[in-house]
């Protein structure tokens, strides 16, 4: 394309945006394509402001937890999963969940458990409802956000229950609101080649459209920097604008960089997403999701320089302080797997933003 065509293109995009107007794949697929990543994180910003975003950059105190790493589905791109036999597999029982959790607990007053893990063949529906059970139970002013769309249909396959009934039985022993994984990219083609055990897109969107419906708030996410094109990425945050529109559940939108190391595509040459990529990924999510109240500049997956750059192109949250990351580091990240309050604080204050903490539902809790 010429050069004139592009900055065409960017100017048309500029306008829709100073006017309010919703922006459609040809425009999204053109930003992606652009080489003015500043213009483009630009008018990202402007977006944002436009619909109400100021100069906050909100962070949660969170600890993660993994229940299992054993998982059945073998995706592709994936490094945590094990099998039964493997030695480092784990299972931990919610007793030791919660030992655990209560342990961090008297280090540090997080404010949301996050819990996600394998597809575990050898537990049963009964297992996830005791986890969230035992730690409401311990820990009743901690908002529990756990399992991913994948585990909850997982769980119906364990239990013969339809979404709907695990959904609200999790939701009634304490569950607060799933995380956003899972989703990878919607297109048959692509998960066809990188997740061809995984549930289908559908299954993924309904999962998220009948927590809605329950009153289960929800996250939302998309794993680039494979095999997908640009075209199956709009694609993908399309489906996610669509669902939006009919139920206003999702809390935050969050990429996620596909990170190569100890993957099948490691050996097939495979290597992490530059910089760039990673900056226009949040721009157009934040462009293109006009519905979608928060963009996560996930630090963990970025580094805290990177995020701290995203927070100028669209996004306005970095997630949490974390604590242990285990899904990202086993597939090569090299950031720290915890950031104390103190660090984040300074590290959003020198990218000229005012730090907020905030619980899972994006109430303030802090501010500096
Ligand atoms: O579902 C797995 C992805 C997800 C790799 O909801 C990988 O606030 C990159 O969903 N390289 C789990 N990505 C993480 C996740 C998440 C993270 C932060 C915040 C939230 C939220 C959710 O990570 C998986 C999968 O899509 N993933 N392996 C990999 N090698």
């Amino acid at each position: 394309m010429a050069v004139a065509d592009r900055i065409s293109l960017l100017e048309a995009v500029r306008e829709k945006v100073e006017a309010g107007e919703r922006l459609d794949f040809e425009d999204a697929v053109a930003l992606l394509e652009s080489d003015d990543l500043l213009a483009v994180g630009e008018l990202a910003d402007v977006a944002r402001r436009r619909r109400g975003g100021g100069d906050e950059a909100f962070f949660v105190q969170n600890l993660y937890l993994n229940q299992t790493n054993v998982c059945r589905v073998k995706c592709k791109f994936c490094a945590f999963a094990v099998t039964q036999k493997q030695a480092n597999a784990y299972t931990y029982t919610p007793e030791q969940l919660v030992e655990d959790a209560l342990a961090q607990r008297e280090l540090t007053g997080f404010t949301e458990v996050h819990m996600v893990g394998g597809e575990s063949p050898h537990v049963t529906f009964d297992y996830y409802v005791e986890i969230v059970r035992q730690l409401r139970e311990a820990m009743p002013d901690v908002h529990l956000k756990c399992f991913t769309a994948s585990e909850i249909h997982h769980m119906t396959t364990l239990s013969g229950l339809s979404h709907e009934d695990v959904l609200a039985t999790l939701r009634d022993a304490g569950l607060g609101s799933l995380p956003g994984g899972g989703a990878e990219v919607f297109a048959e083609r692509v998960r066809r080649l990188v997740a061809p055990g995984k549930e289908s897109a559908e299954i993924w969107l309904e999962t998220h459209r009948t927590a809605h419906g329950l009153g289960i708030p929800t996250h939302c996410t998309l794993l680039y920097g494979h095999v997908e094109t640009y075209e199956e990425r709009v694609d993908h945050l399309l489906r996610l604008r669509a669902l939006q529109d009919e139920t206003g559940g999702f809390l935050a939108f969050i990429p996620l960089a596909f990170h190569p190391e100890n993957t099948i595509f490691e050996r097939r040459g495979w290597t992490h997403t530059v910089g760039s990529d990673d900056l226009k990924m949040i721009a157009v999510s934040r462009l293109l999701l006009d519905n979608v109240p928060h963009v996560k500049a996930y630090w963990i997956m970025m580094g805290m320089p990177l995020a701290q750059i995203a927070l100028h192109f669209g996004a306005n949250d970095v997630q949490g302080t974390v604590v242990r990351e285990e899904i990202f580091h086993a597939a090569g990240a090299r950031t720290e797997t915890e950031q104390k309050i103190d660090e984040l604080v300074r590290f959003l204050r020198a990218a000229g933003r005012v730090p907020v903490q905030r619980d899972t539902l994006y109430n303030e809790l802090r501010r500096w």
